[in-house]
């Protein structure tokens, strides 16, 4: 049987040869020296990129996230953040661990957040109350279906916050994706926050890496962190170079994956299962009898996807998927149509 169809995530990608190519020859130096210069250069592109002082590269998207928490918070303070967000749900309960905080969840649509409710789940300053100091904002909203915040919304969130006294985080692992989506900077999209975290090693094709961004105050805090989580990284610059390749080559492309999720959806929509909004970026959600049953039926016919909830899939294109991938899963998933675990 040929090779599965792997759409888990748009982590599983693997470098390409040129990618490797600019690992195997990137100059290296010791990094928690400060002394890596190709990690130098990256962090340096990467602040440029999001239009801040500074940047700090990290092994992942999780430790930029809880690094940005713990650099903003105190124990004991209310981060508020929408109930669909990767720091809350999927990052191992990282907040209350690492930083010590409570987490204040607000409900949304498609994982965009309401700058009335933040306004609302803001306490007032009194002694009963866990004063609140951070808000985080996803972009793109990965369970929200992928779904891209309007520049609006993230001005008038971060501008809330602001006039409120509270920190902003933006996790934009996946910012590129809706840069692309929405035709506006990265560096505008995250112009309102105070720090912005995002991700090398999904749409962009890099096997490692992330970079939290901001003051660099806050970066050189960040720092200290980042060591005591243990993510201090010593030749770290051979992870770096796939960053600084991935950043030149691979973010224009993303466009690509976002037309081959709509393809995937508009071809799963007319063979009768029953998908969720159409994908404004790179991911497919779609509703069904059994989630985690279903998984393992598409994995006999060669398509690996993630079951999300007991009713829901999720199904990510990305740097490893053609339309020849596209066509392979949706024949297979032809192939399950109305058996029992589908929606038929
Ligand atoms: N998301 C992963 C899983 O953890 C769910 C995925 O496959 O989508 N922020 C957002 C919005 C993310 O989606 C992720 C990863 C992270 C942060 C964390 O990145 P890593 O996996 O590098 O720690």
């Amino acid at each position: 049987m040929s090779k599965a169809v792997d759409l888990r995530s748009d982590t599983v990608t693997r470098p390409t040869p040129a990618m490797k190519r600019a690992m195997v020859e990137a100059p290296l130096g010791d990094d928690v020296f400060g002394d890596d210069p190709t990690v130098n250069s990256l962090e340096r592109v990467a602040a440029e990129r999001l239009g801040k002082q500074a940047a700090l590269f990290v092994p992942s998207g999780t430790m930029a996230n809880q690094v940005a928490v713990r650099c903003h918070t105190r124990p004991g303070d209310l981060a508020i953040m929408a109930e669909a967000s990767h720091v809350y749900l999927y990052e191992a309960g990282a907040p209350a661990v690492i930083s010590g905080v409570l987490v204040r969840l607000l409900p949304t649509e498609r994982g965009i957040l309401e700058p009335s409710a933040v306004d609302a789940a803001i306490p007032s300053d009194d002694v009963h109350f866990a004063p609140a100091s951070l808000l985080c904002v996803e972009n793109t909203s990965n369970r929200g279906g992928g779904s891209v915040y309007p520049l609006e919304r993230l001005d008038a969130l971060g501008g809330l916050a602001r006039r409120r006294g509270l920190a902003s985080h933006l996790d934009g692992a996946r910012l590129f994706n809706a840069q692309v989506a929405s035709g506006v900077r990265a560096a505008r999209l995250a112009r309102e926050f105070d720090t912005v975290s995002f991700c090398l090693s999904k749409g962009l094709g890099a096997p490692v890496g992330s970079l939290l961004c901001g003051p660099a105050s806050l970066v050189s805090r960040a720092r200290r962190v980042r060591k005591m989580l243990g993510g201090g990284m010593r030749q770290a610059g051979i992870l770096a170079a796939a960053g600084l390749y991935a950043l030149e080559h691979n973010v224009d492309r993303l466009a690509e994956d976002h037309a081959r999720a709509r393809q995937l959806w508009a071809g799963l929509a007319d063979a009768g299962w029953q998908v969720e909004g159409e994908p404004e970026t790179n991911m497919v959600y779609l509703r069904v009898d059994d989630a985690p049953a279903l998984v393992v039926q598409l994995a006999t016919v060669g398509v690996r996807c993630a079951a999300v909830d007991r009713d829901r899939i999720r199904l990510v294109t990305h740097l490893d998927v053609d339309d020849r991938t596209i066509q392979r899963a949706l024949a297979a998933f032809t192939s399950l149509a109305r058996v029992p675990c589908g929606v038929g």
